[in-house]
């Protein structure tokens, strides 16, 4: 079993219940546990256009490979009314393998840690919450990502 992390993002549709289902789907794949589900976090779009975010991160232990989360991931991404028009596109559902385990990936279907993560208070923040002692595998203390995303605006919304 392999704890990983997943980050939660939605700017299209009824965001906050497509992230509550969301999670609880995870929940429901095989070998698979949700262990702690941060508060939603409303985000401005970062490389991206639309209507602000709402994202979340989930702590996750599983007996699924890597390879094998990312493709359930992406198949409930599809059942959520996921689609591609052009990248970064505003979404229904937006689900990223963040970290699994201590493993690095660096394959053309997935990297992991995910490549961006440090650089984005709507994960780094959210993952603070529920696992504020984390180390990332080849990046810097947690607290000194967060420092310097802190001019991202991301607001903690609910008690969650
Ligand atoms: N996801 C992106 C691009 N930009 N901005 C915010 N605030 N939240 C996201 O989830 C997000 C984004 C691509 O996945
Ligand atoms: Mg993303
Ligand atoms: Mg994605």
């Amino acid at each position: 079993m392999t704890d990983a992390y997943i980050g939660l993002g939605a700017n299209l549709g009824p965001a906050e219940e497509t992230l509550l289902l969301a999670a609880a789907r995870i929940g429901e794949l095989p070998a698979t546990q949700v262990l702690r589900c941060s508060s939603h976090y409303v985000s401005t779009p970062i490389d991206a256009g639309g209507p602000d975010y709402l994202n979340s991160v989930v702590a996750i232990k599983t007996g699924l490979s890597a390879l094998e989360l990312l493709a359930s991931l992406q198949n409930i991404e599809t059942q959520f009314g996921r689609r591609r028009p052009y990248p970064n596109a505003p979404r229904t559902l937006d689900l990223d393998l963040l970290l699994y385990g201590d493993e690095k990936h660096h394959s053309t279907t997935l990297i992991v840690p995910h490549p961006r993560m440090h650089q984005r208070a709507f994960v780094l923040e959210p993952l603070a919450q529920i696992a504020p002692d984390i180390k990332l595998p080849g990046l810097a203390p947690l607290a000194e990502l967060r420092a310097l995303c802190s001019h991202q605006r991301v607001t903690r919304i609910g008690s969650a």
